[in-house]
């Protein structure tokens, strides 16, 4: 699929979607909202995906947030319309069946911050850094990010990064929890592909489950979220995978699941 703001590439069952305005470092506008709408209907329906990278083009920069410009000549009714639709892209994103990484490769910044909070984890480049600065410009986080921050790193850590707009480092993003795991900037890509392998390897149906099971527990209490996980438990089971991962290890010998949902 050709962009112009966006590059999606497929190699070997996993995905790799490039934010692509390296001169504007990657500042999310209209146009690629349009654009990202496009590529999460091809993510959502081409069952070859198993794995989703998201990362920036260029060297500096994961996403750098809005596009300031275009915001700044916003009237309040289109700047609305604007964080609705990238609210509903990022929730799109967050939802997909399939595990998606965030590689962050330079500065994530307002809706770069919230766009990798929408996937599943983030794996940073030493020279990343991160933060919601939107308080500088007399706005706030538009694209969920006052929400999902606060899930992920407790309301007074949220709280603080919020009001203040400070920006920090990727070592410090790893300490409050958001980064699971920081790569020298030259081997982001190969650390991140690794660990998408990894997962791409496994079973289609169990990964789906395991990814509604997690979701599920965010909403819900113990006791709901546990049902959800008995009936995803109970899915797994009657996948090919399923019996390809029990024979595997009964019969000592490495599991080849073939990326089927039923035989
Ligand atoms: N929007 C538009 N252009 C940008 C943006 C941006 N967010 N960030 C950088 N650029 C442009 C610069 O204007 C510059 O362009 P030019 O070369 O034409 O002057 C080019 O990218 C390179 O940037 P710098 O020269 O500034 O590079 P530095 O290395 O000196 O600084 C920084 C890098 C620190 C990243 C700096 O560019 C910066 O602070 N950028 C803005 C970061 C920011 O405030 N992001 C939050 C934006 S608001 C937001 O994300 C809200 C999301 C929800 C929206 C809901 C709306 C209703």
């Amino acid at each position: 699929m050709e962009f112009e703001n966006l590059i999606f590439k497929m190699d070997n069952n996993i995905a790799t979607l490039f934010f692509n305005r390296p001169k504007a470092l990657n500042a999310i506008n209209q146009a690629l909202l349009k654009e990202l709408s496009a590529v999460l209907d091809e993510i959502e329906t081409n069952e070859d995906i198993k794995v989703l990278v998201v990362t920036g083009s260029g060297e500096k920069a994961f996403v750098a947030g809005a596009d300031i410009s275009e915001l700044a000549k916003m009237t309040p009714l289109k700047s609305k319309i604007f964080s609705s639709t990238g609210q509903t892209l990022l929730s799109r994103l967050e939802n997909l069946s399939i595990p998606v990484i965030a590689a962050v490769n330079g500065f994530a910044l307002g809706g770069g911050t919230e766009l990798a909070l929408a996937c599943d984890f983030i794996y940073a480049s030493e020279k990343a850094s991160f933060g919601l600065p939107e308080i500088t410009l007399g706005i706030i986080p538009g694209f969920g990010g006052t929400q999902r921050l606060t899930k992920i790193v407790g309301a007074n850590m949220a709280k603080e990064l919020i009001f203040t707009g400070k920006i920090i480092p990727a070592a410090q993003a790893k300490e409050i929890g958001l980064v699971n795991k920081i790569c020298a900037h030259d081997s982001l890509m190969d650390d991140v592909m690794k660990c998408a392998q990894t997962m791409a390897s496994k079973g289609c149906v169990s990964l789906r489950a395991a990814k509604e099971s997690v979701a599920a527990g965010q909403t819900l209490d113990i006791a709901t979220g546990c049902i959800i996980e008995n009936d995803a438990f109970a899915v797994c089971m009657t996948s090919p995978d399923a019996k390809e991962g029990t024979s595997a290890f009964l019969e000592k010998r490495k599991p080849e699941f073939k990326g089927r949902f039923m035989d």
